[in-house]
């Protein structure tokens, strides 16, 4: 066991140069890159070429377990209902009700507008036919994740609703896992894994259908291959950019540097390639949560798997808290928690993050299960440009117009004018054409 001291150096933010900076709040590069995409174009090209006898055969390399059916069976979805405890099944529901109901207050509403008269513009929205979840058991089992993808898509109204999930050594797929997909309706469910679960639900086999988008988090091996399936011609599309998982603390004196430490832990246990940082403006704080976090660690069954994240963490001091803000909008991180004083007041001063967590009440892991929010956010600095999934992310908003004699007669003009100036003179008779009889 890995037992020496994880306690990166606190950085001292004023006396580092803008390189120096850089480095801080630098993402480490994924490494073997080139090697991954080369094993992952190889298992994509597999399944193209043999379907469903390369998902039997990449199953059994990667998962030891040979299958005769993929697909999980109703007999499956029932010995699940059964071996998850009434508790575990009542924190199903439990979070489930809230998470549904804050996505669905969240829904973006169709609209019409009249830009002119006789010109009504709208936008209409549309379920995604078919979705393709995915749901990672690698490490740890992650039936949060299956709600975290399958309420959005119930919400969004999708048709087809296909997840993937790695089976056990046993052939059989976590009961937790199954009883938050058919909490969600969803129960075209297969025992695949890794790139060959994104290659299956992209191109569609036998026995999986093809998906139009595919969403989910995984590791360097799923998130390559949905970058390179929704770089096919006539490719799924995909969610998010994915990498490892991030949560940046900013700390003040009055901060519990107990329940930082554990906050700090919590993420870095998901991964050794977890992002952890937290910025305080009081040394005493950064000492004193470097001092739990040790302490904390002696308890924890993955307490290797932190250490190893934790070497990499960054603990950096600042003059005053504006500063931190400062750094943690450049940084963009995936969770934000403002372990500060009226953490609400601070809340405007966030600019770029997936998910805020306000004040010492809040840690990150409850937005990870059960507050309502999503937990599929962005990562690897993401959070400058997208936000997390919402139901939004399961639909197509299609923009629609509605042009009577009328409505033709008040903006025909305005497009000949600039059909002309564009040197486009089909576009300018298109409307000519018209004006001419209207
Ligand atoms: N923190 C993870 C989500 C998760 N945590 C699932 C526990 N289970 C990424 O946001
Ligand atoms: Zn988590």
């Amino acid at each position: 066991m890995d037992s020496g001291r994880v306690r990166p150096p606190a950085l001292r933010w004023r006396e580092l140069g803008a390189a120096e900076r850089q480095q801080a709040l630098r993402r480490p590069a994924q490494v073997d890159g080139a090697e991954i995409a080369e094993v992952v174009a190889a298992l994509i090209e597999d399944v193209r070429m043999r379907g469903d006898v390369a998902l039997r055969a990449l199953t059994a390399r990667f998962d030891g377990v040979v299958l005769d059916d993929l697909a999980v069976t109703e007999a499956e979805f029932s010995a699940a209902e059964t071996a998850v405890s009434p508790a575990l099944a009542a924190a199903i529901g439990d979070a489930a009700g809230r998470i549904e109901q804050f996505h669905a207050a969240g829904m973006i509403p169709p609209y019409a507008v009249e830009t002119a008269p006789g010109v009504r513009c709208e936008r209409v929205l549309r379920p995604i036919r078919r979705v393709g979840l995915y749901v990672p058991a690698g490490s740890a089992p992650l039936p949060s994740t299956a709600l975290m993808l399958g309420i959005p898509a119930r919400l969004a109204g999708c048709r087809d609703v296909v997840l993937c999930t790695p089976p056990r050594a046993d052939g059989s797929v976590d009961p937790a896992v199954l009883v938050a997909a058919a909490h969600c309706g969803v129960r075209k469910v297969f025992k695949i894994g890794g790139a060959q679960a994104i290659a299956a639900m992209a191109l569609g086999t036998d026995s999986v259908p093809a998906c139009d988008k595919l969403f989910g988090p995984g590791n360097a091996f799923v998130t390559e291959a949905k970058r390179q399936v929704s770089r096919l011609e006539g490719g799924a599309g995909i969610d998010l950019p994915a990498g490892p998982s991030e949560v940046l603390v900013i700390a003040d004196a009055g901060a519990n540097p107990g329940f930082v430490a554990a906050d700090l832990l919590s993420q870095a246990e998901h991964g050794p390639d977890s992002q952890v940082i937290l910025i305080s403006d009081d040394a005493d704080l950064i000492n004193r949560v470097a001092a739990r976090i040790e302490l904390q660690l002696a308890d924890l069954p993955r307490a290797d798997i932190a250490r190893h994240a934790l070497r990499a963490a960054r603990m950096i001091q600042v003059e005053n808290l504006d500063e931190a803000f400062e750094i943690s909008n450049d940084y963009a991180p995936e969770h934000l928690i403002l372990a500060v004083r009226d953490a609400r007041a601070w809340l405007p001063r966030v600019q770029a993050a997936g998910s805020v967590f306000l004040g010492d009440w809040a840690p990150e892991a409850l937005g990870d299960y059960c507050s309502g929010t999503n937990h599929v956010l962005p990562t690897s600095g993401a959070a400058r440009f997208v936000g997390g999934l919402n139901v939004a992310s399961f639909q197509l908003a299609i923009t629609v117009q509605e042009v009577d004699q009328q409505g033709l007669r008040a903006i025909g003009p305005c497009a000949i004018e600039l059909a002309s100036a564009e040197g486009l003179d089909a576009h300018r008779l298109a409307v000519a054409r018209r004006l001419d009889v209207a």
